[in-house]
């Protein structure tokens, strides 16, 4: 099963199939769905899922937190007894106003282009002033439907405003477009995203397994730590070469390394945040990493760590259930 088979942008049944198990996120959750309870959580409100208790430990007081009653965290939201769910972030295009533009890649696997894309506020306006977090004013992760292909990248910004860097796909399929920044004009962290199709051979993995180690580029990265529903979670990351602690990490966007968490099903992103101060240039620490999260729901989550050693980038895949599901 599986062989390969040609998937047109459109056409095709396996095309279909691909579409349709999007497309299942998409039912789960509509995106009207997601704005509206956005709106709620941004005015307080309580509409079942999504009480408004969105402060996720956000760094700095300005990030996380949508309008409204921001710095208010209702008590014990973190705990065990918290009120509820987290929310999530990055299911829609479009977040307070602003907007992720169509974004710009190549249509085809193998094809040398450019990915574009920009931030515009409701009037169209390119949007040209983002604040710095974690050492870029824009995180862009981009990720297949399915887990298996992702890549978290940092384009550069024109004078207009437009969002661009060299792209090639490796895989076809399903993607969805992340885009992670802070506006400078309301200091507020967003998430938007947007989904592409990419033609080629597919070659499709529908079985994401459990899996709380990889290795990659020789080394070696073991996550330990429950991810947590009820509250927040710490999860270590363990980075070893041949059996051996490596203790040379070097700082990798503010700290030693990066996780980027995402919820299989609808791909919603997680705030994560690194423990501990940001490290000072040319620091070197390891093995261990420290992040903490929150789960918005209970069920499988994609993680994905970016760690530096000699100057390169590893990005190491994981896939966790939440405590207490077998
Ligand atoms: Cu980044």
């Amino acid at each position: 099963m599986n062989a390969p088979q040609r998937l047109g942008l459109y056409g095709g049944g396996l095309a279909a199939l691909f579409v349709a198990s999007f497309a299942v996120a998409g039912a789960v959750v509509p995106e009207a769905s997601v704005v509206a309870w956005s709106a709620a959580a941004e005015a307080g409100g309580a509409s079942g899922s999504d009480d408004g208790s969105d402060d996720m430990e956000m760094s700095g007081g300005g990030h996380g937190d949508a309008g409204g009653e921001s710095g208010e965290e209702p008590a014990g939201a973190h705990g065990s007894g918290g009120t509820g769910p987290a929310p999530v972030r990055g299911l829609s295009l479009e977040q307070d106003g602003l907007l992720l533009s169509p974004v710009t890649v190549p249509d085809e696997v193998g094809e040398r282009g450019t990915l574009s894309f920009s931030i515009t506020s409701a009037d169209g306006a390119a949007v040209t002033e983002f604040a710095t977090e974690h050492d870029k004013e824009l995180h862009l992760v981009v990720v297949r439907s399915d887990g298996e292909r992702f890549r978290h990248v940092h384009p550069t910004m024109s004078a207009d405003g437009v969002w661009s860097m060299p792209w090639t796909w490796d895989e076809a399929g399903t993607y969805r477009v992340l885009a992670d920044f802070v506006p400078e004009a309301t200091g507020e962290n967003l998430t938007l995203g947007r989904t592409v199709d990419v033609a080629g051979d597919l070659d499709a993995r529908p079985a994401t397994a459990v899996s709380a180690s990889d290795t990659t580029g020789g080394y070696t990265a073991t996550l330990t730590g429950d991810l947590s529903a009820s509250g927040e979670s710490t999860l270590t990351a363990t980075v070893t070469r041949d059996g051996e602690p490596v203790t040379d990490l070097e700082p990798y966007l503010g700290a030693f390394g990066h996780l980027v968490a995402l919820r299989a099903g609808d791909l919603a992103y997680l705030h994560v945040h690194p423990e501990g101060d940001e490290p000072a240039p040319g620091a070197a620490s390891g093995p261990d990493v420290t992040f903490m999260t929150e789960a918005p729901t209970p069920g499988r989550y994609l993680l994905y760590l970016d760690f530096k050693v000699d100057g390169d980038v590893h990005t190491a895949r994981f896939v966790l259930d939440t405590e207490g599901r077998g």
